[in-house]
């Protein structure tokens, strides 16, 4: 029996629209990466998306990483947060622009539903930027209710939606 039995996985999406974008999902990926008992397990590739809400905001750079960690998520939650605070996170005004987002999509099989957290994120299945970087590192992933990620990214609108690390 090896410790990796409480180990727990968890999906990360990341998003920047500020400043130098792909630098800030860069280094918070080698962040993610660096944090107590976590193991990065993978990362899609960088996806430059144009901003769902208000369109007078750069295009965004998202990725979704496999996080698996022995954190709880409430604890897993207070760890992405004091990364974002520690990018100096601006946030100027709902769905604006922002440095640094790191949004806890799924946690395990887990449903949560408290003050602080919503899991799985609520508007994940409605968000290509989210569900085809999900579908390229997870293509095999459910989701609690039985969804497949490879169906729901297929079927969605994928408008502006383009890869831009590693550029080809
Ligand atoms: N739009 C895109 N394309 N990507 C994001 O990560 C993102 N994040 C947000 C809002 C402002 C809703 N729009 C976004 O928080």
């Amino acid at each position: 029996m090896t410790d990796d039995a409480t180990f727990q996985r968890a999906y990360i999406g990341l998003g920047s629209n500020l400043e130098t974008p792909q630098r800030y999902v860069l280094t918070a990926l080698n962040e993610l990466a660096m944090l107590p008992l976590c193991r990065l397990n993978a990362h899609s590739r960088l996806y430059a998306s144009r901003p769902l809400g208000p369109q007078d905001q750069p295009d965004f750079i998202n990725a979704v990483a496999i996080l698996d960690t022995r954190f709880s998520p409430l604890a897993l939650l207070d760890q992405l947060q004091a990364l974002e605070q520690r990018h100096g996170r601006l946030r100027q005004r709902r769905w604006g622009p922002r440095t640094l987002d790191l949004d806890l999509l799924l946690y395990a099989d887990s449903h949560i539903n408290v003050p602080r957290l919503r899991i799985p994120h609520p508007e994940m299945t409605r968000r290509a930027f989210v569900l085809v970087p999900l579908a390229e590192v997870a293509p095999e992933l459910t989701l609690p209710d039985g969804q497949r990620i490879d169906a729901l990214a297929r079927d969605m609108q994928q408008d502006g939606l383009r890869v831009v690390l590693p550029e080809r």
